[in-house]
């Protein structure tokens, strides 16, 4: 905080998680995130740990950085093992900063799948947010298991034939505390998500999806209209999960068509006109969700929904 001529208390531009002059595309879903879960720690500086990723490269270079808070570039495959040690080292020094792992999807469903399920396996303490872009942005577009089936990338060229990776159900797999996933286009539910996330001790997994502009030749200024256009076509479900077991919907889709969402982006441009695949998969999404929490509600101890 500074003080201004006035004698007003404000933050400064160095305060703030992510700072100006970072090196995110105009519309990146990163910059809103970002922003999102420093309001929601209000001032509180978590410990972040990036493997390589646009996240890492937002930092710009040293000794400067965009982040206003300290950050350990780790490798893909090994930043919950880094976030391990480092939550176990300010727990011996009794701080209490949270450990935040932020990763694309690539070091999330890919490459740093393993050391994930490890932490995730041992509950280590600390919050794993996946920005979920569905591709490798950094490195030129490739597909990755997020990418949705149909989209084109630089490695599908003609439209990836397999559908996206369902990550929620393998870290529920894992019985963590907690995870949950958040959108662009939902500022209050994100925001709480984060505050549930930062009151719940242990492994907590959270993911946002985030736009991409270069990458899914859209309109940066249609970012979080194409956030909220998945969750209300079905695409994105909000929901959380509790222990593993405990199902909680935050949103049900409310029949927007999925041409609305897919007509904006050019990465759809092998299944436009014809989104039955999609249609399927957002059918077979909702069933299992809907069976779910049917099954296994989630119950007023989980708190505030
Ligand atoms: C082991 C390893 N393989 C490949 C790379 C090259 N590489 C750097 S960033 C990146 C893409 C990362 O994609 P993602 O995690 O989805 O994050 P995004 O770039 O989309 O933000 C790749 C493949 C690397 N740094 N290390
Ligand atoms: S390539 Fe995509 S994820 Fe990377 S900074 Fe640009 S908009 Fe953000």
């Amino acid at each position: 905080m500074t003080t201004t001529a006035q004698g007003n208390q404000e933050t400064a531009y160095c305060d703030y998680l992510l700072r100006p002059g970072n090196t995110n595309c105009a519309g990146c879903g990163m910059s809103i995130a970002l922003q999102w879960v420093d309001q929601a720690l209000e001032g509180e500086k978590p410990t972040l740990v990036i493997p390589a990723c646009c996240g890492i490269v937002t930092a710009g270079a040293f000794p400067t950085s965009a982040y206003g808070a300290p950050t350990a570039a780790a490798t893909f495959a090994s930043s919950p093992a880094l976030a391990t040690g480092i939550s176990t080292i300010a727990a011996l020094n009794e701080e209490t900063q949270p450990v935040i792992c932020w990763a694309g999807d690539g070091g999330t469903y890919d490459i740093g799948l393993a050391t994930i399920s490890a932490a995730a396996e041992r509950n280590e303490n600390m919050i794993y947010i996946c920005y979920d872009n569905e591709i490798y942005g950094n490195t030129g577009g490739q597909r990755s298991s997020a990418t949705p089936a149909g989209v084109v990338t630089s490695t599908t060229t003609s439209g990836k034939g397999e559908r996206k990776k369902d990550i929620m159900a393998i870290m529920a797999g894992h019985h963590i505390p907690y995870a949950a996933t958040l959108s662009v286009a939902h500022r209050d539910d994100f925001i709480r998500k984060i505050k549930r996330a930062r009151a719940t001790k242990g492994f907590r997994f959270l993911l946002i999806l985030s736009p991409c502009p270069t990458g899914w030749k859209s309109e940066p200024e249609d970012s979080t209209e194409l956030i909220s256009m998945a969750v209300r076509s079905g695409l994105f479900p909000l929901y959380e999960i509790f222990d593993g077991v405990r199902y909680c919907i935050n949103k049900r889709p409310d029949g927007l068509a999925i041409d609305e969402y897919i007509n904006r982006q050019r990465r759809y441009r092998a299944v436009a006109g014809d989104p039955t695949s999609l249609q399927a998969f957002i059918k077979d999404q909702w069933h299992h969700l809907e069976g779910m929490v049917k099954a296994f509600p989630a119950t007023d101890e989980d708190g505030d929904r």
